[in-house]
């Protein structure tokens, strides 16, 4: 038995690597998204029932894509296994299996959101390929057992094969060959793409002009020093990262265009240089998703640099009636936000630099938007291409078109830091710390509880401004023990986070983030 499944096993491994190496090769024309496994995980992440994507952020994190091309490889290889080991018994039906995998990648490359029909070739090529060498390897191994089945015909199929081909030493050459092909393609076809697509070059060399507009000096008594707490600027290096991009869109700042359209009255066109030689304002904002947890880290604060949103779209001229900005990245991925708010004198931008940087890859390199007072699903599209002004009744994004809310302010929100979870301190005096937002609109107060105690307030940090998180600080005595310690702020209207706990499905989570904690 196993000495018939292995040699199987072993082809169709072989020739799944090749299907995945010259896909790979293939896309390096095409486009890094059109790989075979990227183009089935991209298909995925679209396909994906919002509850399990939210199990896949909640437990994987950022990991989440890592954990998902595993799986697709997993899958892959199982797929492979089979194929090989029926194509030993019926060639027909292992080379069937790799003309449908082909298809199944064709496919999925088509279902994205930009793509064009050449797209197909990488999974397509990359399956034509992948079966002609499983025929090659199956009728090599065949006529070097002789276990040919199935008569006259299959006999003819081995003696169309070289003579070399047809004993122990030429399947183990074929099989190497097919090997090094796969590794080989993959590999040139990795270089080609970093070559091509490969945009951390050029951002290295954008210089983002001096702000018009400088934000205030960030107040000295903004955090304070606390071990363990959080900055008050979240380092681009640690700062969150949530998308659907499987592979990071590389978008050439010299070819970039942001289009202006919809219901304006001048549509608009704008390049790089044109949105660099705008007014820049610098403006410090807390950004969050609307997939954080109680407690969570997906939030984090940083120093942006872009033009002004609301100047951009008075002067292409807002129409009435139009409620709803749509942003689209070069992937995709559409973002409405309300116009009104926009436009309601905020500092919304399209950002084009984040702490002292170009705006980092991963981040939304050249250009992305922010808009603050929203989670980043309805506020910040990332790799912006197109904006688009239209109606709420008339289009939903990505995110609502998969029932999350089509308007999502920043639930207030605030999160022990210090001590951890589970943490062992001495007994006595305790100093608690962490974080607390309610973005646009402010924090007015943040109070601690021990033990379902009496609420204390706790000492805000000096507040850089109401679009920015806020440190903050309680000194407690606690006796030796277990305790839970709870946190709970009130936003600048006066309204205090409330107690219930709610899922972060549809606009995000609500309830009062707890640690509990062991004084000895
Ligand atoms: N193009 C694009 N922009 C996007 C997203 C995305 O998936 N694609 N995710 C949004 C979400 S859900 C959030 S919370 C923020 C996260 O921004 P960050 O990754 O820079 O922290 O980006 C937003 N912009
Ligand atoms: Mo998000």
């Amino acid at each position: 038995m196993l000495a018939r499944a292995l040699p199987g096993a072993v082809i169709g491994l072989i020739t799944a690597g090749l299907a995945v190496g010259a896909g790979e090769l293939i896309a390096a024309w095409s486009g890094p998204q059109t790989a075979p496994a990227i183009a089935v995980g991209s298909a995925a992440i679209d396909l994906t029932p919002t509850p399990l994507k939210e199990f896949a952020v909640r437990n994987f994190g950022t990991g989440d894509k890592l954990v998902l091309l595993t799986g697709i490889y997993t899958t892959l290889a199982a797929i492979a296994v089979a194929a090989g080991i029926l194509a030993l018994r019926r060639l027909s039906i292992g080379v069937a299996l790799v003309v449908l995998f082909g298809a199944v990648g064709a496919w999925a490359a088509l279902s994205r959101p930009t793509s064009k029909t050449a797209d197909v070739w990488p999974s397509i090529l990359g399956g034509g390929v992948a079966a002609a060498a499983m025929a090659l390897l199956v009728r090599s191994y065949q006529a070097w057992r002789g276990t040919e089945s199935g008569g006259g015909a299959a006999e003819s199929a081995a003696s169309r094969l070289p003579v070399w081909a047809r004993d122990r030493r030429g399947f183990l050459m074929l099989a190497a060959g097919t090997a090094g092909a796969a590794a080989a393609t993959g590999f040139v076809g990795h270089k080609v793409v970093d070559q091509r697509y490969n945009v951390a070059l050029k951002r290295s060399r954008v210089r983002i002009p001096a702000p018009a507009t400088r934000a205030p000096a960030i107040p000295p008594g903004v955090h304070p020093n606390v071990a363990g707490l959080s900055e008050f600027i979240t380092p681009n290096s640690g700062f969150y990262r949530v998308d659907t991009a499987l592979v990071l869109p590389q978008v050439d700042p010299d070819a970039w265009t942001l289009r202006i359209r919809g219901m304006v009255d001048h549509p608009l066109e704008l390049s790089f240089a044109d949105l660099l030689a705008r007014p820049l304002i610098e403006h410090d904002q807390t950004l969050s998703c609307v997939s954080n947890e109680v407690g969570g880290p997906y939030v984090g604060t940083a120093r942006w640099i872009g033009a002004s949103l609301a100047d951009l779209l008075r002067e292409a001229g807002v129409q009435r009636g139009a409620d709803q900005l749509v942003g689209r990245s070069v992937d995709g991925m559409t973002i409405g936000t309300p116009i009104e708010s926009v436009l309601d004198g905020r500092t919304g931008l399209l950002a084009v630099a984040m702490n002292g940087e170009p705006l980092p890859i991963a981040h939304g390199f050249p250009c992305r938007m922010l808009v603050p007072g929203f989670f980043g699903y309805v506020s910040a599209t990332k790799w912006l291409v197109d904006l688009e002004l239209t109606t709420f009744a008339d289009y939903d994004p990505y995110w609502v078109e998969r029932g999350w809310s089509k308007i999502a302010p920043v639930k207030t929100a605030s999160r022990i830091d210090v001590p951890k979870p589970f943490a062992r301190v001495p007994a006595g005096p305790v100093t608690v710390a962490g974080v607390a937002w309610a973005t646009h609109r402010g924090v007015d107060a943040v109070e601690v509880r021990t033990d379902g105690g009496p609420w204390m307030l706790a000492r805000l940090a000096v507040a850089d401004t109401p679009d920015t998180w806020r440190q903050w600080t309680c000194d407690l005595a606690l006796p030796p023990g277990l305790h839970k310690l709870e946190v709970r702020a009130t936003d600048a209207t006066g309204a205090v986070q409330p107690e219930q706990r709610a899922d972060t499905f549809p606009d995000g989570a609500t309830g009062w983030h707890s640690v509990v904690i062991t004084t000895i």
